[in-house]
């Protein structure tokens, strides 16, 4: 359906709040006839939306689809280029995988790819993400910084701040980052953020940051292995949020940090990344992989490193681990 109709009939049935729509007065203010009405209806219909017909009174909207279309997200979006060219699937593979190809092939910057579902969605180090349909936000933002590819990782801090950003501006709740990419409340795991390279030696062709959002599961649609380690806003919040507007926020506040990244550098991210870093100052063990290192965590350097003073003394610098906090 073409989305200017698409709009002019959601809007009509938002203003009529409720309330019934005939097809004559939907077609004179659509201004088509009653069977194309009865056309969009349908189609309407076919991506997921309840509509009651009910003879003599017309139609109503009973429910709105799980469905996160493309055409939401980009009503009151608001960016100067992110997610300014949604592409949306239903079912992929994963969203990172298209990223790398359209990024190849010359997607501009702030390409948003999303999708309803991930059959192999990934984490770090081949880990798997899981995806399910219609809960989460599932996306790869390309950008194409003119940066080292030595500081790809300070992308991956920037994105757990403008998601914890987002969170709290949506929900109200508080949630935690623990270096460096997983965003956890209450001790769980609500988002995590993978980033992948296509780059030179010396320059960076694009960076595709993956952003996975458990919004609205419940614990009993988390497999058993991640149901006690993972949790969803809908789960913490008690309430169902809508993915589109979370959509808007995220890519909002990431725009926002980016071009703050881009004039001033990583220092005033790094700031406000430490505001809301679990680990800091807390003795922990990072897993990497040459081997453990124990100690207390004594911040990240402005170039977004973590820092872990053993008992020796020694300071170690991790580029890459996984970290265990201690009881
Ligand atoms: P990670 O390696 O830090 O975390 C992966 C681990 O997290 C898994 O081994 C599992 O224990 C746990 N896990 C798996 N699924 C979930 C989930 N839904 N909620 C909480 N915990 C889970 C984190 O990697 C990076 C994830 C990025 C996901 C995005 S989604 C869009 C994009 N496409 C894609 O394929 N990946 C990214």
């Amino acid at each position: 359906m073409q989305s200017e109709l698409r709009k002019q009939l959601l809007d009509a049935f938002t203003n009529a709040g409720g309330e019934y729509l005939s097809g004559q007065s939907l077609a004179d203010l659509i201004g088509c006839s009653r069977t194309a009405v009865w056309k969009h209806i349908e189609e309407l219909r076919k991506d997921g939306f309840e509509l009651e017909a009910v003879r003599r009174k017309g139609y109503r909207i009973m429910k709105t689809p799980e469905k996160v279309s493309a055409d939401e997200v980009r009503l009151g979006l608001k960016t100067a280029f992110a997610g300014q060219n949604i592409h949306y699937e239903e079912t992929v593979q994963s969203t990172q995988k298209i990223a790398h190809s359209l990024a190849f092939d010359g997607a501009e910057e702030g390409t948003v790819i999303l999708a309803e579902e991930q059959l192999s969605g990934r984490g770090r180090l081949d880990r798997k993400w899981y995806s399910p349909k219609y809960t989460g936000i599932w996306m790869s933002v390309i950008l194409r910084p003119n940066i080292l590819p030595s500081k790809a990782p300070q992308l991956t801090l920037l994105t757990a701040v403008a998601v914890v950003q987002a969170i709290e501006e949506m929900t109200g709740l508080s949630p935690q980052i623990k270096w460096p990419n997983d965003i956890l409340i209450n001790g769980r795991k609500v988002t995590g953020i993978l980033t992948e390279l296509q780059a030179d030696a010396d320059r960076i062709i694009s960076i595709i940051i993956g952003i996975g959002i458990n919004v609205n599961q419940q614990e009993q649609d988390y497999p058993e292995d991640i149901r006690t380690i993972a949790t969803s806003l809908s789960i913490e919040k008690g309430d169902k949020l809508s993915r589109a507007a979370l959509i808007r926020m995220v890519l909002t506040r990431l725009e926002k940090l980016y071009l703050l990244y881009l004039e001033k550098g990583f220092y005033p991210i790094k700031l406000l990344w430490e505001g809301y870093a679990i680990s800091i100052g807390k003795e922990i063990t990072a897993r990497t992989l040459t081997g453990n290192i124990s100690g207390r965590a004594l911040g990240i350097t402005d170039e977004g490193v973590l820092m872990i003073e053993d008992s020796a003394g020694k300071v170690h610098h991790i580029y890459s681990a996984d970290i265990e906090l201690a009881e």
